[in-house]
């Protein structure tokens, strides 16, 4: 392989562009020839962590388990793509103390509460409002910001060029053998 391997841990509130940002940074690095692989909610909450939900003992284990497959495709020599909320600072301590702190980049996409909440794509901010969702991060149930994140993307003032933009200098320097 000509790449060295790295985590890329995206962290934000539900609708922050977490996933839209970690899509169009893996098709980046595809194109620069790089092997790299998406770990998000589509693929890890409707697998290996369908019998996980949303309190904060579940969150711990949903990240705990996607840090430890994470860390199985780092040591392969894959760049891996993380974009979960993982909403607190020891959530993410754990993650990088799994996967190891050298290889694990934090991300923060920090997009306005009221912005994701404007955007609602999926209905959900709505439903938490009404109480038909209970523990919804930003609305009944904490987000701590990062302490030191690597980077921090805010969707609504960057374009996804420009976030993309950024994500590549920060992060291909560190790649390239
Ligand atoms: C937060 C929830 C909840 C609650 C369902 N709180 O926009 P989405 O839909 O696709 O992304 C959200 C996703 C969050 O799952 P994570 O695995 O990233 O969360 S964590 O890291 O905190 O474990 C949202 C949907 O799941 N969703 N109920 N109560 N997000």
């Amino acid at each position: 392989l000509k790449q060295r391997s790295i985590m890329i841990w995206f962290t934000g509130l539900s609708g922050s562009g977490k996933s839209t940002i970690a899509i169009a940074l893996e098709r980046e690095l595809h194109k620069r020839g790089l092997l790299c692989r998406i770990l998000d909610g589509d693929n890890i909450r409707s697998g290996i962590n369908n019998n996980l939900g949303f309190s904060p003992e579940d969150r711990i284990e949903n990240i705990r388990r996607i840090a430890e497959v994470s860390k199985l495709f780092v040591d392969s020599g894959i760049i891996t793509i993380a974009a979960f909320i993982s909403p607190s600072n020891s959530i993410r301590k754990m993650a990088a103390d799994i996967i190891g702190k050298d290889d694990f980049l934090e991300i923060f996409v920090d997009t306005p509460l009221a912005i994701c909440e404007q955007r609602d794509v999926k209905g959900l901010y709505a439903k938490a409002r009404k109480g038909e969702i209970k523990n919804f991060t930003g609305i009944s149930a904490p987000f701590e910001a990062p302490e030191c994140p690597a980077l921090t993307l805010d969707t609504s003032v960057l374009s996804i060029e420009e976030s993309i933009k950024l994500l590549l200098e920060l992060i291909l320097p560190k790649i390239k053998l």
